[in-house]
């Protein structure tokens, strides 16, 4: 065996950022350093639970280059999680999003061009703008940036800084862009545990729109084992695209929801649009198959549901403190 690879993961006790450290955790030789503001979206429970001696929590801003190079100094690879990461809270104030998504970056990125760290950096489908519900194509690593609010713009300016700071400085980088998780430890904010907690309070699903719009569901553990073998095995300089061909309408998934909970087909209303709110997202991963051999093990989003909405009806201690206030800004703003 060899020495132990020290990663310091970013945004590690977020929704998805705990699911990597997780998964890290259980790989052999590893140890995590975690370094997150613990903002609204975090839960220290999501990692409290790991062994000690292999995790630790820095509670810290990864725009903050005190916090931040030491931390990259000690480290063999970066994984960057950490972000504002919900669309409609960028829209009611974009100023976090472009600090922590930009700024955020930046400083991560002068650290490991100190360092020179290796470093993979987080980001998501939406920076490719939205497709038609007809277009045969879906999204590509060739596919150009066309981000429509002011989160995925964010999104798209940190992975832009880190293609220039690999091509000008040579960082050895990696990206991943992913498409829409789901799972345990989501922020009730987001569409799935919206509306299971929602369902199980008794009230009905609120849809935005037609519920026309089109999302490309992953588990968040399949999400983690991709970002594991482009940390381990993906070659430098490179982007790879993660989904698991899980496109379905918002429509469609609240059906499933009211099924699975034993609601009428009903039990649901229409909510005021989000402004510029994107039709379909969808992801080739074929790059990602090919290369490096990885599968989704979660290929039956109806049964990944089930799970979940198990898992938010035996959690509800952890969601209910949230819940209140996420409602509230919602009806405030007709949603
Ligand atoms: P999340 O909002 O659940 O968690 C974000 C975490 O980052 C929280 O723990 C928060 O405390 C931390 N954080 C925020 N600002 C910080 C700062 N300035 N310094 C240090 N820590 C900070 O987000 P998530 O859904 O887990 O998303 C994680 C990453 O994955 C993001 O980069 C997001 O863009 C990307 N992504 C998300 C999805 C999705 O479906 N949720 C899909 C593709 C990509
Ligand atoms: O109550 C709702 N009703 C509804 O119809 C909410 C909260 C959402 N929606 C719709 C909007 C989207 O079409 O559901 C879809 C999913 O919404 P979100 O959960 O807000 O996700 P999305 O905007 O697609 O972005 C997510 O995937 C990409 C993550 O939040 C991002 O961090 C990630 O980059």
């Amino acid at each position: 065996r060899g020495p132990m690879q020290r990663l310091l993961v970013t945004g590690g006790a977020g929704f998805i950022g705990s699911a990597f450290v997780r998964h890290a955790v259980a790989q052999p030789d590893t140890h995590v350093t975690v370094l997150d503001k613990l903002t609204y979206a975090a839960t220290r429970e999501s990692i409290a639970d790991l062994p000690a001696d292999r995790v630790e929590l820095v509670v810290g801003d990864v725009a903050d280059p005190g916090a931040v190079d030491p931390l990259v100094a000690a480290a063999d690879a970066v994984v960057h999680f950490a972000a504002e990461s919900h669309n409609d809270n960028s829209l009611s104030d974009p100023s976090p999003f472009v600090t922590t998504n930009l700024v955020g970056t930046f400083t991560l990125l002068e650290a490991v061009r100190r360092h020179g760290t290796r470093y993979h950096h987080i980001s998501t489908d939406e920076v490719y703008g939205d497709l038609e519900l007809d277009d045969p194509e879906r999204f590509t690593e060739h596919t150009a940036y066309r981000p429509s609010s002011p989160y995925s713009a964010t999104k798209a300016g940190s992975d832009l800084l880190v293609r220039a700071w690999a091509r000008s400085f040579g960082i050895p980088a990696t990206i991943s862009n992913c498409s829409n998780n789901y799972g345990p430890w989501q922020h009730v904010e987001k569409f799935i545990p919206r509306q299971i907690t929602t369902l199980l309070d008794g009230g009905r699903a609120k849809v935005y729109g037609t519920g026309a719009n089109v999302r490309d569901w992953i588990h968040v553990d399949d999400h983690s084992s991709a970002v594991w073998e482009i940390l381990q095995r993906g070659r430098i300089g490179e982007t790879y695209l993660i989904g698991a061909d899980g496109e379905q309408d918002n429509l469609h998934v609240v059906r499933m929801l009211l099924s699975i909970l034993g609601k009428g087909a009903d039990d649901l209303e229409m909510v005021t649009d989000r402004a510029g709110h994107d039709l379909r997202y969808a992801i080739d991963p074929t790059k990602l198959r090919d290369e490096l051999g990885w599968r989704p093990r979660f290929s039956d989003l109806e049964a990944g549901l089930r799970d979940t909405v198990e898992w938010y009806a035996a959690h509800e201690d952890w969601w209910r403190p949230a819940k209140a206030e996420t409602e509230a800004a919602y009806a405030a703003r007709g949603q």
